[in-house]
């Protein structure tokens, strides 16, 4: 399987976030990229190769042109308010306040376009999305043009990403540009299977009320885990997207056997729909010693969900999410892969 991977992503490195109140070192760090391409060559996956450059115009198909345009200003304007710090959201128009109204500084504008404080910016944040969508586009590229499937070393990751607002270390949307790109040349139905921890609510968001794109997703119960306000069970998608959203919300502590019947009745409900394409959102923060998440897979589990994936026949585009276990992020995602490959 041919890889798509970016070395622009590790300027987007030295990000904070807030647990608990303290600030601490970002979970989504260079590392995590670097042991999976370190793995990749160590079990000769395929060839890597470096990303095409697309027009950002592409991600606008997806998400609103203004949140777009804003994410390489947030930087030098966080900069340029004198600010040397990494660049954090902290206010935000939740319920009883004016969403309607874009604001001008640049501390409520991350406010503004962000559900979480946990998409932060450094200097090179901008650089490495980019490089990120352009990853996802390449990749989708060798699927269109016949590989069975690719693999889009996407950092950052993008499945929290809305229409418009980032959130969870996500800022564009890879998966969901690199569906909405397949739908554009030519593919009647798409689906996106999300297997993260973490409930895919910006990919939930942006194809709820679509028939063309399947959602499925296979998460930690959002009554207790993040990101907490969408991905339960009842959420099947609204208008003509009714019946194309599936959650699969399972509690904190769920091991192989009740993950494994999940993805299988899942896959088919993939079956069923028949896509022409699958994208797999790939987190591997199921894993049991990843430090933010309460699943209990093994690292040996991985290679047996490639292999279920593998049974659905379609060509595939896996596109990297999370998984914050660094020592293991390599075996664990690549192990997808090569179980996948068979
Ligand atoms: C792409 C992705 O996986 N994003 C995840 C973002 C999660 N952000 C906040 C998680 C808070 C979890 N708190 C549990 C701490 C346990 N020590
Ligand atoms: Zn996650």
């Amino acid at each position: 399987m041919k890889t798509v991977f970016s070395p622009r992503h590790a300027g987007h490195a030295g990000q904070t976030e807030l647990v608990g109140g303290a600030i601490v070192p970002g979970f989504e760090n260079p590392m995590r990229a670097r042991h999976i391409r370190e793995r990749i060559e160590a079990v000769a996956l395929g060839p890597v190769l470096e990303p095409v450059a697309h027009d950002i115009a592409t991600a606008k198909r997806v998400h609103d042109a203004d949140y777009i345009d804003f994410l390489p200003r947030a930087w030098p304007m966080w900069r340029d308010a004198g600010h040397e710090t990494p660049a954090m959201p902290f206010v935000w128009p939740v319920r009883g306040l004016r969403a309607d109204v874009p604001p001008k500084t640049v501390e409520a504008l991350l406010g503004y376009y962000s559900f979480d404080g946990g998409a932060t910016f450094v200097e090179g944040s901008w650089e490495a999305i980019k490089s990120s969508f352009d990853t996802a586009l390449t990749a989708a590229g060798l699927v269109e043009a016949g590989e069975r499937a690719a693999f889009a070393l996407c950092r950052p990751p993008g499945h929290h990403a809305g229409t418009a607002t980032m959130g969870g270390y996500c800022y564009i949307n890879n998966a969901a540009v690199a569906a909405q790109w397949f739908r554009d040349r030519g593919a009647g139905r798409v689906t996106i299977l999300d297997i993260d921890y973490h409930h895919g609510n910006g990919t939930q968001e942006i194809f709820y009320v679509r028939a063309d794109v399947q959602m499925v997703n296979l998460h930690g119960d959002p009554l207790t885990e993040y990101p907490h306000f969408l991905g339960h069970r009842d959420e099947r998608g609204a208008g003509p997207g009714e019946g194309f959203n599936l959650n699969y919300p399972l509690p904190a502590g769920t091991g192989w056997e009740g993950w494994s019947a999940a993805l299988d009745d899942a896959l088919v409900q993939v079956a069923a729909y028949a896509p022409d394409i699958l994208v797999v959102s790939l987190g591997v923060d199921t894993f049991e010693n990843d430090p933010i998440s309460a699943f209990r897979l093994t690292s040996g589990d991985y290679p047996q969900i490639g292999a279920r994936i593998a049974g659905l026949g379609l060509p595939t585009l896996f596109v990297m999410e999370g998984g914050y276990a660094v020592a293991e992020i390599g075996v664990n995602a690549v192990g997808v892969l090569t179980g996948f490959e068979g």
